[in-house]
């Protein structure tokens, strides 16, 4: 079974990574974006033509958002200064670990402002980060609910990578206590599906729920997940990651900072409530 990545560590009986991207994992790991994985891109998917491989980067626990809030008491401007602060704090530390990219490889952040759409949570499975679990949410190793993917770096270059993860993850063994744990039933209750399907979580029954004011700073399903207790994200985290619009006051209150150039944004949960009959816009999150 595939060793979860925590560091820049080699895959067993991998090639050598290229020193580009040893170079990079060394320099992110530090604020945390200490999670990756390598996938194959099929002929012709993904956004830069003749990709074979994408270096998929995510952020495991709570140590990325420590290292963002240290950042903002050292210089305020990394809050004040930005309409979406922690993607800019994010798109930083990649333009300084990777700073000139040749037109081998592309980089696209999984964030509110990235105009390249990737749908990252089947190419973060493909990576070996985690398994499709009941939130919708991808389930990792170490993190369980509590891992964020943050970009992914294209390549035509071929990348080392690891063997898939073994197994269907922690949700097929587990008595599911976050299904009775949702006010609104959003994550499936019952068996799961087929190994590596996703499992049909009720996002109208929850951006519903949270557009008329529910779980307003965080989510009591997630919360209720023993996988990766240990990378639970902060309560001033999870406030802003599921409400921006009150987590970053919040934050800012927190931090004893003034904040008014810029208003939280998102998640659209307004966009995502009722029954899903027309093609949603993929942005939020
Ligand atoms: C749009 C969006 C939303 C929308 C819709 C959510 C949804 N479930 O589709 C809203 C605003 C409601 C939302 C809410 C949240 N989101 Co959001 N969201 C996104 C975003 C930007 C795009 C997703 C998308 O539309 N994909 C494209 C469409 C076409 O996919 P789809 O049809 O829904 O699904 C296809 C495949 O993805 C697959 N599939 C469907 N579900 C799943 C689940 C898993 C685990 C897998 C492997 C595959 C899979 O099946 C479909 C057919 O192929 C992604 C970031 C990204 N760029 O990928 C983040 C993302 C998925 N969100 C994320 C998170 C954390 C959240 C929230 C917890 C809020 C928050 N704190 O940020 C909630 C959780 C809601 C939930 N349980 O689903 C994380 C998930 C991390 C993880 N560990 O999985 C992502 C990856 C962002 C990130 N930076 O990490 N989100
Ligand atoms: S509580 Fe169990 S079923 Fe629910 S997300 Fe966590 S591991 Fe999966
Ligand atoms: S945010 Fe609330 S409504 Fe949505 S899944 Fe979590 S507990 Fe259920």
């Amino acid at each position: 079974m595939a060793e979860p990545q925590t560091d820049a560590a080699q895959p067993l009986g991998a090639p050598a990574p290229p020193a580009w991207m040893r170079a990079v994992l060394d320099a992110l790991a530090p604020i945390g974006l200490q999670r990756w994985g390598v996938a194959e891109v099929a002929p012709g998917a993904g956004p830069l033509p003749g990709a074979t491989h994408a270096l998929v980067i995510g952020s495991g626990g709570p140590a990325l958002w420590s290292a963002f809030e240290a950042a903002i008491r050292a210089d305020p401007e990394v809050l004040r200064a930005e309409a979406h602060p922690l993607d800019a704090f994010v798109a930083r530390a990649l333009r300084a670990a990777d700073p000139d990219p040749p037109a081998s490889r592309r980089w696209v952040r999984c964030a509110a402002n990235e105009p390249t759409f990737v749908d990252f949570r089947p190419l973060a499975v493909a990576a070996g980060l985690g398994w499709p679990g009941r939130l919708g949410l991808l389930m990792g190793p170490e993190d369980g609910p509590w891992l964020g993917l943050r970009a992914a770096c294209f390549t035509v270059e071929p990348l080392p990578r690891a063997p898939s993860l073994a197994g269907r993850g922690p949700c097929a063994g587990c008595p599911a206590p976050c299904v009775a744990a949702c006010p609104v039933g959003a994550p499936p209750a019952g068996p799961l599906g087929p190994s590596g399907a996703p499992l049909p979580f009720d996002i109208a029954a929850c951006a519903g729920h949270r557009a008329a004011g529910g779980c307003r700073s965080a989510c009591l399903s997630r919360n209720r997940c023993p996988e990766g207790a240990a990378s639970r994200y902060s309560d001033r985290e999870q406030a802003y990651h599921e409400d921006r619009v009150s987590g970053r006051p919040a934050l800012a209150a927190a931090l004893g900072l003034t904040d008014d150039r810029h208003p939280g944004l998102g998640p659209p949960w307004a966009d995502w409530a009722g029954p899903l009959t027309t093609p949603r816009p993929p942005r939020g999150g």
